[in-house]
């Protein structure tokens, strides 16, 4: 894949303020629409510990559901200075070994290095072949201040490896029961990704549909592309958020060059709603809603931890795709077994530190927990370069 964005020329430049400016109206009707659809709450369990049926029955209807309040201030904190610790210590571009201060940057010794680079409030996908093509028009690219870094961190990786609060994060009892409740008590990792929108420099991500797989299986369905959770340890706005169009998880593929240029060529497309959260909620998404992120022109910064989940049936016997699609591998048992012991070994390292929480019981390791306890052994035998074992569809 293509590290390097923004090497696409803007169609028109505008400035920071005229960008910022010309959201306005936009925003006010996202959240007007997002007040009438109201699909946020607490993360409600059953006493069976399975997801409200009131929420489930939410989730399949619009294909998204804040979570309000999910992580407590605390684990926020630490989750916050693991990411930050991420973006100090990232090479200074796509080709640097080492970080702002000269130090060797983190992940270079890691077998997928855990960053991708933008540059500032460029769009690295739209209008790209990359990543399946699936990004098909590019958004507004406005112009950066001229003392703006050559390149921005737009993307980390390995959240478990890199992060110890990251890899507590992906134990969450409730969020796993959330994954239970909607993909089955044999439900599989599908890969993470931490998205940061610095205030003034971070860029967008085009309209799109995560899922590259099922689009023509026969059986194809609502959920067969999976979900992403992502976690927000800043209070987002309008302005820096992930946007969704409601309800598109539902209508197959859809065409998103059409719809930009059946609204005059403007990215900004109808119906559309911010996910405006606190710190500390947790949205999920259907990969098959149509999302997408502006160029972040305002002063706040987001920071999204971002993971999936998939049904077992939708991954076995598929082939690998998007951001490992060049292994050519095909998702077996012993691949999804290894990547599923990331959650396993998670629970355990959530455990370790909040012994008080209700432990997950992850059905497919029932019997396996001594065999996948947290240790520096199982850190090296199985979160140690775990993603290169994704299972993206
Ligand atoms: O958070 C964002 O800005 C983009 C998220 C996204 O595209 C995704 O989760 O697939």
């Amino acid at each position: 894949m293509n590290d390097i964005a923004g090497t696409i020329a803007t169609p028109k430049p505008i400035s920071q303020a005229e960008h910022a400016a010309g959201m306005l109206a936009y925003q006010q009707e996202g959240q007007r629409i997002a007040a009438t659809i109201n699909n946020r709450g607490p993360l409600r369990l059953t006493d069976e510990g399975k997801l409200h049926p009131d929420i489930v029955a939410a989730y399949w209807k619009h294909g998204y559901y804040i979570f309000e309040g999910v992580v407590d201030a605390a684990e926020i904190a630490e989750l916050r200075a693991d990411a930050q610790n991420m973006v100090e210590r990232a090479p200074t571009g796509p080709d640097a070994k080492t970080d702002r201060q000269g130090r060797p940057a983190l992940g270079i010794d890691f077998a997928r290095l855990p960053y991708r680079f933008s540059k500032p409030l460029a769009d690295p996908w739209g209008g790209t072949q990359l990543l399946g093509g699936r990004h098909p028009a590019q958004m507004a690219q406005p112009q950066a201040d001229a003392d703006a870094p050559e390149y921005v961190v737009f993307l980390m990786y390995a959240m478990c490896q890199a992060m110890p609060s990251g890899l507590r994060l992906y134990g969450h009892p409730s969020l796993l029961a959330v994954a239970e409740s909607i993909n089955g008590e044999d439900f599989v990792p599908f890969n993470d990704a931490i998205f940061v929108k610095q205030p003034g420099l971070g860029g967008s991500v085009a309209w799109h549909q995560d899922g590259v797989t099922h689009w023509d299986n026969p059986e194809w369905d609502e959920g067969i592309h999976g979900f992403n959770f992502q976690v927000q340890l800043y209070p987002t706005t309008p302005a820096n958020c992930l946007w969704i169009l409601p309800g598109s998880h539902k209508l197959g593929r859809s065409d998103i060059k059409g719809k930009v240029a059946a609204n005059g060529g403007d990215e900004k497309l109808p119906g559309a709603v911010p996910l405006v959260c606190n710190a500390g909620d947790v949205t999920i998404v259907n990969r098959q809603m149509v999302h997408g992120s502006f160029a972040n022109t305002s002063p706040d910064l987001r920071i999204s931890l971002t993971f999936g989940f998939h049904r077992r049936k939708s991954v076995m016997g598929q082939k690998a795709a998007l951001s490992v699609e060049s292994s050519n591998a095909v998702y077996d048992d012993k691949r999804v077994f290894e990547r599923s012991s990331v959650i396993q070994v998670a629970i355990d390292a959530r455990q370790q530190v909040h012994s008080a929480e209700p432990r997950f019981a992850y059905k497919p390791f029932a019997g396996l927990d001594e065999q996948f306890r947290f240790t520096p052994e199982t850190f090296e035998s199985v979160i140690r370069d775990y993603n290169t074992k994704d299972l993206a569809i």
